[in-house]
């Protein structure tokens, strides 16, 4: 038997061609029907099978005890949750319980729409997610620039002719705030039609593979690259901003801002000759259809904020915004922004001890810790986290581990035991991948052509097993005060194939929004028909139509990115060290390997382990340090060891370590590739680096001392 669904494990969303026999997966392939990725998929869709097959996986409630993990009922679980819940809510009040949402929640629609009542049952101010230590600074122009936080420029990587990449390695990751299944054969294709493609990394990743141009860059200085390009831009009357001048605001401060940063400056600063530079803005502008994008490595840096700033207003002044071949805006058939303004969701609470500002309703995860930790009104005193591992994956994880041993009550919604769930008196596991339903709500809005398609479940979760929306909602119920019998009726009624089902009526492409398309309108019926999904069509212009700014314009310098742009231009500068021993760090994804999570599965922790230092060969010459052997890499929070990798593909100065290890817990052990448990990263990482103006974590450009590892004793 075949079933068709999308992968639903990175932003690519995939479709699958699933065969199985009712009961188990006999195979998965990629589906050539699928009208977005035609055939496309990586190894981790694979591995959808090990996760279901998982025998680690948990299947029902388990309750912390002295002995050890024990099984209970979703009952026991529930009751025994609120009679600990309600006294700390009661005594301390509401802040005193915080929320951490991982990852997978934006990859599971219905964690992500059940979320927000639980959130807002709660209510709490102390809620974290993975966005600040991801995307926040994308979000955080977009809000500012755009007027939503959700209104994401996309590169048009299908239509357009030049494309400057910036701290992304879409190769391994398979794209990310840009939904492209296939990126490789669409990077292809665009050389193939005489575009070009430049990278602009500190490392020589595998997307250098395919680009014609590589360029090293020093971490944590894009910022100054960025002004360069638009620097060059205003001084040779490069600027075509077209028809979106009409609509843009601000024009004037932006060329200001720029003044004086030329490529010669921006060259003591990255290290890329004032030349290339020069010609990198030149032939940008010269284009006519060219892109610029910048993920992780630029938003997880100090200057993260101006940095998707910057790359907006570089699209912007080139007229590449809102244009075929540009960055575009899709047109999903369910939009989330709703048409309203997320502008006045910025700074309307902060955090307790340091002072960081909410963005869209969450505070940045580097305050976690020391929200719990440190004593006083307020103090984090329960924690619910979904779908998370931020032991792992936030700064300092270490100190976050002791933080949470200092928790009244901890309730992880999770598949895993992980090096943070661990630390619960609760663990909930849900129904995952191939047992849940999917309609992919954020990554569609990401998307490089607008599409749409339904995933069924596959395999019936048995009896007394729960999604995790079930959960969330039980664990809503009963924070919320009782309700007439009507609203407990629609409460009840309330599910996430529902809320689709009204979300793409009312949706651009549905029956609602045109009465002549009643026989052809997007319905969730007619979508769950079309098995490997429907083709909506390439991406359309959308502004000024799709602006939420109060005035209906597109503002190319707010002022916060002017202000804060003012402090780093006459601040101290970052530190360069002279130190022999001191490196920058930078991070990497391998694409065998999902976050922290899929280090279970064989098929992707096959051969050596990954799990390594990446130091240049000139650099190892004078620590003294030959390829393989054991180094010592320290910082101000943390010390771990790990093998050294020598390659040339690493700019000299830097370090490359990959997040997500260190999977080296009491019980935590990975059953099938010990090779791979490694060490985190986030344990060298410092919670008190933050991105100042986004708060958004800055992994990049850290700096950590490197030794040899002192020999074990025997
Ligand atoms: N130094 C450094 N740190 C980083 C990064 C980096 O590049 N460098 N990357 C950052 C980024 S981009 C991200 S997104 C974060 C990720 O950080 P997190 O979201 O905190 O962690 P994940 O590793 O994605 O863990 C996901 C958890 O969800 C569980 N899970 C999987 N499927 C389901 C499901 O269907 N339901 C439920 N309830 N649980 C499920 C898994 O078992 C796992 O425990 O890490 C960040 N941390
Ligand atoms: N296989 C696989 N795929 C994944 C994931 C995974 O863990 N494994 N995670 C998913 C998630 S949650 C996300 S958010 C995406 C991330 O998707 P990407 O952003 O494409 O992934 P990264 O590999 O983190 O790429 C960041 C790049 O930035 C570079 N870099 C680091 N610091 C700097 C800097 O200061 N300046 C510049 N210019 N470059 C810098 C790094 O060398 C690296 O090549 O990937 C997703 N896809
Ligand atoms: S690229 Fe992402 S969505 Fe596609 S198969 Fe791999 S993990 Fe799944
Ligand atoms: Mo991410």
């Amino acid at each position: 038997m075949k079933h068709y669904r999308a992968c639903n494990l990175c932003e690519a969303i995939c479709g699958l061609e699933i065969e199985h026999d009712g009961g188990s997966v006999l195979s998965i392939r990629g589906d050539k029907d699928d009208p977005f990725s035609q055939g496309h998929i990586c190894p981790k869709a694979v591995a959808l099978k090990d996760v279901y097959e998982d025998p680690d996986r948990l299947k029902s409630p388990v309750r912390k005890t002295p002995k050890g993990w024990e099984k209970i009922s979703w009952r026991q679980a529930f009751d025994q949750i609120n009679q600990k819940l309600a006294p700390i809510r009661r005594q301390h009040g509401r802040n005193s319980v915080a929320v951490y949402l991982g990852n997978p929640v934006v990859h599971n629609y219905g964690s992500l729409i059940f979320s927000r009542p639980f959130i807002r049952a709660l209510g709490t101010r102390n809620v974290f997610t993975a966005t600040s230590v991801d995307q926040l600074p994308h979000q955080f122009a977009a809000s500012f620039m755009l007027g939503h936080s959700l209104l994401l420029p996309i590169p048009d990587i299908d239509r357009c002719q030049h494309i400057l990449i910036m701290g992304a390695n879409p190769l391994a990751s398979n794209g990310s705030m840009m939904t492209a299944p296939g990126f490789e054969r669409r990077l292809r294709a665009l050389r193939e039609r005489g575009g070009k493609v430049i990278l602009v990394d500190p490392r020589k990743t595998e997307t250098a593979r395919v680009a014609d141009e590589h360029h090293f860059i020093a971490p944590g200085s894009d910022v100054f690259l960025l002004l360069a390009l638009l620097n060059v831009i205003f001084e040779k009357r490069l600027e075509r901003p077209g028809r979106l001048e009409k609509f843009t605001r601000n024009l004037g401060a932006l060329k200001a801002a720029v003044q004086g940063v030329t490529p010669a400056v921006a060259e003591a600063k990255t290290g890329i000759p004032a030349a290339i530079i020069e010609r990198m803005a030149c032939e940008f502008a010269a284009s006519g259809a060219a892109v610029c994008y910048g993920r992780m490595g630029l938003s997880t840096q100090a200057h993260g904020g101006l940095c998707q700033w910057l790359i907006n207003a570089l699209n912007i002044i080139t007229g590449n915004f809102d244009r075929s071949g540009g960055a575009m805006f899709p047109l999903p058939a369910v939009d989330l922004t709703g048409g309203k303004s997320t502008l006045g969701k910025a700074g309307r609470w902060k955090s307790r001890i340091r002072g960081l500002a909410e963005f869209d309703g969450a505070l940045p995860a580097a305050v976690m810790a020391e929200e719990m930790l440190a004593k006083g009104k307020g103090r984090i005193r329960a924690l619910f986290t979904n779908s998370g591992n931020p032991v792992l994956s936030t700064p300092n994880g270490k100190q976050l581990e002791k933080a949470l041993g200092k928790l009244d009550l901890m309730v992880s919604i999770d598949i895993y035991i992980n090096e943070t769930t661990r630390h619960a008196d609760f663990i909930l596991p849900p129904t995952t991948g191939l047992e849940t339903d999917h309609y992919d709500l954020v990554f569609n809005g990401l998307a490089v052509r607008n599409t749409a398609k339904y995933s069924p479940v596959l395999f019936k979760p048995g009896p007394g097993r729960l999604a995790d929306w079930q959960i969330l909602k039980e664990l809503t119920k009963r924070l919320t005060p009782k309700k007439s019998a009507f609203a407990s009726l629609k409460y009840k009624l309330k599910t996430p194939a529902r809320i689709l089902k009204l979300g793409l009526l009312l949706g651009p492409y549905g029956v609602w929004k045109s009465p002549a398309k009643f026989f052809t309108g997007l319905t969730l019926r007619r979508l769950k028909r079309r098995v490997h999904g429907i083709d909506l069509g390439p991406l359309q212009p959308r502004l000024p139509g799709a602006l939420l700014t109060p005035d209906k314009k597109l503002d190319v310098a707010p002022p916060v990115f002017l202000a804060r742009l003012g402090e780093i231009m006459t601040g101290p500068g970052d530190k360069v060290s002279a130190d022999i021993n001191e490196f920058a760090l930078i991070g990497r994804r391998h694409v065998r390997s999902n976050n922290s999570w899929m280090h279970n599965t064989q098929r992707l922790m096959k051969g050596k382990g990954r799990c390594t230092v990446m130091v240049n060969p000139a650099d190892a010459k004078n620590l003294r340090v030959s390829d393989g052997q054991s180094v010592e890499v320290s910082s101000r929070v943390g010390k771990i060891v790990l093998p050294a990798e020598l390659t040339d593909d690493i700019m000299p100065g830097v370090v490359s370590i990959p997040h997500g290890y260190g999977h080296t817990g009491k019980g935590l052990e990975l059953r099938v590739a010990k090779a791979h448990a490694g060490q985190s990263i986030n344990d060298l990482t410092d919670d008190q680096i933050v991105d100042k103006l986004t708060g958004n974590a800055a992994f990049s450009a850290q700096i950590v001392k490197i030794r040899p590892a002192p020999k074990a004793r025997k």
